[in-house]
């Protein structure tokens, strides 16, 4: 039976300004495949072959046609009770930023408000060439990719290995980690850079850091808590914690 120590029950109740990072983990509760676990789309796929620059201009139809497979995934997706008391910790908090990398919409979808995307968003498209944005589903216009008015390739509005981040959604999140008295990474491996580093920040700037996972990951020795299992049974509980 899960339970929540008790001088991590009082930080809940004290705390003014909260930030949670989640990754695909809080999403896998919602059917939708993680990366890098059993079953992960980086077990079957290269990432670097498909969600990365390079793989993009040497193999456009291929990696156009991977993330239409991956959107038909994430189109009967929906929100899942970790999502949702998400929601409710947005509210009862006066101060909380949600920063996720996950790119499904699902944290939209569920009805947080101040959301931060790292990694874009695979429900939007836009033109390789000119940025102009381009709704999930566009004409294929007879070519795959489909072409924008300027000529330039359509690819899905998320971040790439090898693409920065966008600077203001980072120096968002940055500020937020760095002003937080509680910080949370949820489902996430803690691998990738430089969303992995929030974390950090956090601490160093001297938030309470916990961590919800199914299993350890590199930040675990770092955290000041530790709760492992299923982001949406911890979730839960939090949740009743500030009742
Ligand atoms: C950049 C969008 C610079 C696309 C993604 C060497 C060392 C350090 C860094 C680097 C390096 N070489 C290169 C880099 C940089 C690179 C990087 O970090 N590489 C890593 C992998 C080594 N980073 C970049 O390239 C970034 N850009 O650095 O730019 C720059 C600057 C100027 C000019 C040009 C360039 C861009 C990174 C973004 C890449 N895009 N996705 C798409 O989605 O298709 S990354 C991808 O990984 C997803 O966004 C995903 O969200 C993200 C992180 O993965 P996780 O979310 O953590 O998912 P994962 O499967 O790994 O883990 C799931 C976890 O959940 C597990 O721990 C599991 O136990 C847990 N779990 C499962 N179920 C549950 C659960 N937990 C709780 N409850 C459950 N039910
Ligand atoms: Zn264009």
């Amino acid at each position: 039976m899960k339970c929540l120590p008790a001088e991590l029950i009082s930080s809940l109740q004290s705390a003014k300004r909260v930030t949670v990072l989640t990754g695909a983990g809080l999403s896998a509760e919602s059917g939708l495949p993680t990366f890098r676990g059993d079953g992960g789309l980086w077990k079957k796929y290269k990432a670097e072959d498909l969600a990365s620059i390079d793989g993009f201009l040497k193999r456009p139809q291929v990696v156009w046609e991977w993330y239409e497979y991956r959107r038909s995934i994430y189109a009967n997706a929906r929100p899942n009770p970790g999502h949702l008391a998400l929601v409710e910790l947005e509210k009862f908090y006066p101060e909380f930023t949600l920063i996720t990398q996950n790119t499904d919409g699902l944290h939209f979808a569920a009805g947080s408000e101040n959301i931060l995307e790292l990694h874009g968003n695979i429900r939007r498209n836009r033109c390789h060439l000119c940025g102009k944005l381009y709704p999930e589903k566009v004409e294929p216009n007879g070519q795959v990719p489909p072409r924008c008015g300027c000529g330039g390739m359509l690819r899905p509005d998320v971040v790439w290995f090898g693409e920065a981040l966008s600077p203001s959604i980072l120096d968002a999140a940055w500020r937020a980690a760095s002003q937080s008295e509680l910080f949370f990474s949820i489902g996430t491996s803690a691998l990738v850079q430089p969303a992995a580093s929030l974390s950090l920040v956090a601490k160093r700037s001297g938030a309470v850091l916990v961590e919800i996972n199914l299993e350890p990951t590199p930040l675990s020795f770092e955290v000041d808590y530790f709760l492992e299992g299923k982001a949406s049974e911890w979730l839960f509980l939090i949740k009743e914690a500030l009742q």
